[in-house]
């Protein structure tokens, strides 16, 4: 092939994966969300433009010179008729920048824009910047929340693994123009997994947190903290109150974080957070649900039981497998768009409702924490199925 049929081939591919339409997965159903046939966004979105020097002059055999490696953890919002993702995106040189897809849609035709979103630089910023949460405040802005990783000083050279999670913040009106604001300040050594409460809470600004003592490990951390700050140029906490432990034999037993900026409903603040468990394979991360209440956003008031998402087929396997990850919801009216990540990897959606989470969330028996409760659990409703079966005249396929 020549240079030029060649960058067209590539230009053709693009294209055609960008435009490719998406279609719920009809091989799954549990009545809560549906899943999709296919990602909305992965490393062969990114632009053609963005990876390869298309002059022939400068790049005669047509070599990739800025490879990506994968797209993710993603942000996201419904605004003006679109919806907006800014998704985690890593070159293959293992860092991590911010970039903005938008869809018509929520579920295909995301298209990047022309250029990534260049964060502004801060004096001894961070090495790798990841995970932004989008959240439209009551203040008016739209803050992008997300992790500063960088070398403390003074780690030692023998250790080239010792690094620090803080949180950065920057703001815009339009998704365009973003200003940068001193990175969150809180009483704990590191945080990840920072959220803004979007609206004021006693007339502050509101932090979802996840205290923690090691860069992996959340060590004396406890769950997903709550805090406030006066202000939040610069943002700096008081103290951190756990409203969601982590817990022995749980889905979050070893750790657990906020997700995407939660959804007000008429019954509450809806979560979507993610919780980590250890195991032979290494760390299992998946997504589960709580409801907060509406005038006390520390108070949790439903708690369904078992996990939301989990990594399924395919997308049990990538770069860190065994992992989904969100950071991201959008709500156009009723409708809710889950977006999330596999196993470091590639992004996904999944569909719902604003009554249809609801209803999970409040209906869902909650965790009965040892075998016994829980097999009775079971039991009750096999009990109540049958019953109802019977009295109906229903085939259920009971013996
Ligand atoms: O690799 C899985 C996830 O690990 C981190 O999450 P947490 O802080 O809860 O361990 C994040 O770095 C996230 O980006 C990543 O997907």
């Amino acid at each position: 092939m020549t240079f030029e049929d060649r960058l067209s081939d590539l230009v053709a591919r693009h294209e055609q994966l960008v435009t490719l339409p998406n279609a719920v997965d009809e091989d799954f159903y549990n009545g809560i969300y549906q899943r999709y046939q296919h990602c909305v966004l992965t490393r062969e979105h990114a632009p053609v433009y963005w990876r390869f020097d298309i002059d022939p002059q400068t790049n005669p055999r047509l070599q990739e010179r800025l490879g990506i490696n994968a797209v993710m953890n993603a942000g996201a919002i419904y605004r003006d008729g679109k919806f907006h993702v800014v998704a985690r995106v890593e070159g293959i040189d293992r860092k991590s920048f911010f970039a903005i897809a938008e869809s018509p849609n929520g579920i295909d035709n995301f298209r990047f824009r022309d250029k990534p979103l260049l964060v502004p630089e801060l004096p001894n910023d961070g090495t790798n910047l990841y995970d932004m949460r989008l959240v439209e405040h009551e203040d008016g802005w739209i803050y992008g929340i997300f992790c500063v990783e960088r070398r403390p000083e003074g780690a030692p050279a023998a250790d080239q693994s010792i690094a620090e999670a803080q949180c950065g913040i920057i703001r815009s009106r339009d998704l365009e123009n973003w200003e940068r604001l001193p990175d969150f300040k809180s009483p704990s050594p590191q945080q990840r997994n920072v959220v803004l409460h979007p609206e004021f809470v006693e007339g502050k600004y509101a932090w979802y947190t996840r205290p923690q003592d090691g860069f992996i490990d959340t060590g004396s951390g406890g769950g997903i903290g709550f805090a406030l700050s006066e202000s939040i140029n610069p943002a700096i906490c008081g103290e951190e109150k756990i409203i969601d432990s982590r817990i022995y034999h749980t889905l979050k037993e070893a750790k657990n974080g906020a997700g995407a900026t939660p959804i007000k409903t008429p019954q509450g603040w809806l979560h979507v957070a993610h919780g980590v468990r250890n195991c032979a394979a290494g760390l299992r991360y998946v997504l589960y649900v709580f409801v907060t209440d509406l005038d006390d956003p520390t108070k949790v008031i439903a708690e369904p039981g078992g996990y939301f998402i989990a990594p399924l087929g395919a997308e049990r396997v990538g770069d860190v497998s065994n992992v989904v990850f969100s950071n991201g919801v959008a709500v156009r009216g009723e409708e809710v768009f889950i977006y999330y990540a596999s196993c470091d990897t590639r992004l996904h959606v999944a569909t719902s409702s604003i009554p249809a989470l609801l209803d999970y969330a409040f209906n869902t028996p909650r965790d009965a924490r040892r075998t016994g409760p829980c097999t009775q659990q079971r039991i009750d409703l096999i009990e109540r199925n049958l019953a109802y079966a019977k009295a109906h005249g229903l085939n259920v396929g009971q013996r």
